[in-house]
């Protein structure tokens, strides 16, 4: 099958897996105001691999004993909550996770996951790594990277609205370089950068869960059980409780009940 581009481009359905919620042009669609709760940062996020590396981070600060709490609401963006007025006054981009932080003098807003949890760990001065240069790096990397997994291979292995060989094998090809990249990395590091820090959550959120089989159901296509050095990582991160919460944080998806909790607003809604 071939395609000759048109001059310019016009919007004509594609079919897929999300693409009801694709549009070429930004800002709002309608009026809609953010809910704001009782506690100092405000999270409006859902529980993809981007809005998971942020829950995580939020209770593994808790976890680590940091006196704040905060709430968490969920966007669902298969219903285009993401392009509310509030949301997009949040975050321009319309993507979650956005943040208000709501525990200064002014409320400020945060988009772009990796901003926000670099927000988070500079203001409580945790999981900031040994070297905060490979931490920067491999949190940038990461920022980078996910993009041909998530957009190039899970797109087009899971959600396009038809198999075609050559963009998977492509974005395949990509996908296991950088599972190769970590492996390499993880051969003789525990963590991504000295001691486990943001760049482990950043990264595990969309490697880890890819190596654990929680990704596009390709465990097998990618074979990722040869990455040994990204399992055993994996592993490590995925016995974490705050990791286990976060997870669960903003998750409304999924057969399995007892990792949902939609909105989280106190410590004690994991307990249900
Ligand atoms: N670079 C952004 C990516 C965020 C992103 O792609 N979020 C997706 C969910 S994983 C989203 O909100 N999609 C809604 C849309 O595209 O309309 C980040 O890391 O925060």
């Amino acid at each position: 099958m071939t395609y000759t581009p048109p001059k310019v481009w016009k919007n004509t359905a594609s079919g897929g897996q999300f693409a009801n919620i694709n549009r070429p042009e930004a800002g709002p669609t309608h009026d809609k105001d953010l809910p704001v709760g009782e506690h100092p940062y405000q999270l409006y996020s859902l529980a993809t691999p981007n809005g998971v590396k942020v829950t995580v981070l939020f209770e593994e600060l808790i976890e680590a004993g940091h006196d704040f709490d905060y709430d968490a609401w969920l966007i669902n963006i298969g219903e285009g909550d993401q392009f509310g007025s509030g949301f997009v006054e949040v975050n321009p981009n319309s993507k979650i996770p956005a943040l208000m932080d709501r525990s200064g003098t002014e409320p400020v807003r945060i988009f772009e996951s990796a901003a926000i949890m670099l927000h988070m760990a500079e203001k409580h001065d945790a999981f900031l790594g040994d070297s905060r240069r490979e931490m920067l790096s491999w949190l940038f990397w990461q920022m980078g990277s996910a993009p041909f997994l998530g957009g190039g291979f899970g797109h087009f292995y899971a959600y396009a609205p038809e198999k075609f060989e050559y963009p998977i094998n492509r974005y395949a090809m990509e996908a296991k370089r950088q599972l190769d990249v970590l492996d390499r990395h993880l051969a003789d590091s525990e963590w991504m950068a000295g001691s486990y820090s943001i760049a482990d959550m950043a990264i595990w959120s969309w490697y880890g869960q890819l190596v654990l089989g929680r990704l596009y159901d390709a465990a097998e296509f990618l074979d990722v059980a040869s990455y040994t050095n990204v399992v055993d990582w994996a592993e490590r991160i995925d016995a974490r409780p705050a990791v286990r919460r976060g997870r669960m944080v903003n998750r409304s998806f999924g057969d399995d009940e007892s990792l949902k909790l939609p909105e989280r607003h106190s410590r004690a809604d994991f307990d249900r």
